[in-house]
């Protein structure tokens, strides 16, 4: 029987619902988190994303061609929001210019960690990603402002249309995959949900 990411997500809703479910996101929506705590998350988010350009552009590399479109409409979204962390950042006079905490830093190692498995257990781990945030942003409902933008921005129809088409692109690369790669990707999942969650308690910890 071949895998698939609807199976993945059947098969592990609990480690999946704690990697989209966090105090921080339920406090976003409440309007309750501490400015240190969501700057913590802006400044470390920000250089996590600049590290999965990085992976995401080794994925394109690979890809089939018939993938590109996808990928490279992935890519641009990216320029896009790269260029958004650092409207934002200097709104609140934050420097990204510094260092990543330790969870920061194992994701992000993670990530590079990725680039010597096979297509269809990185294509995975992509979808995983972007899916964590496309739910987690979207899942505590409507949020007040200033979080209105940071919840639309993972979480509006366009982006729910494309973590779908990664997920079409990670489905049909696994259909083909041999059992252990199948199993690799499910590892590759457990991981993105177990570092999803770290990094959502990561900047929760940075209360004063
Ligand atoms: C930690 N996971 C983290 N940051 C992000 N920006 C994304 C996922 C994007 O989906």
């Amino acid at each position: 029987m071949t895998l698939s990411c609807q199976q993945l997500l059947q098969k592990h809703t609990q480690v999946w619902h704690q990697a989209t479910v966090h105090p921080f996101l339920v406090q976003c929506k409440l309007g309750t988190i501490q400015p240190q705590q969501f700057n913590t998350w802006l400044v470390q988010d920000y250089l996590f994303v600049v590290e999965f350009t990085r992976m995401v552009a080794q994925i394109l590399a690979v890809a089939p061609p018939a993938h590109f479109d996808v990928i490279l409409g992935g890519l641009v979204a990216l320029k896009d929001e790269l260029n958004w962390f650092k409207a934002k950042a200097s709104e609140r006079q934050l420097n990204l210019n510094t260092q990543k905490q330790s969870t920061c830093t194992e994701y992000c190692d993670y990530m590079h960690s990725l680039s010597i498995m096979p297509h269809p257990v990185r294509a995975t781990a992509f979808w995983a990603i972007e899916l964590a945030y496309n739910q987690g942003w979207q899942l505590p409902g409507v949020m007040p402002d200033p979080y209105a933008e940071f919840a639309d921005r993972w979480g509006n129809p366009g982006f729910t249309e494309y973590v779908k088409l990664l997920e079409q692109q990670a489905d049909e690369m696994l259909q083909t995959a041999s059992e252990t790669v199948q199993h690799q990707a499910e590892e590759a999942f457990l991981k993105v949900a177990e570092l999803e969650q770290d990094f959502w308690q990561m900047a929760f910890n940075a209360a004063s």
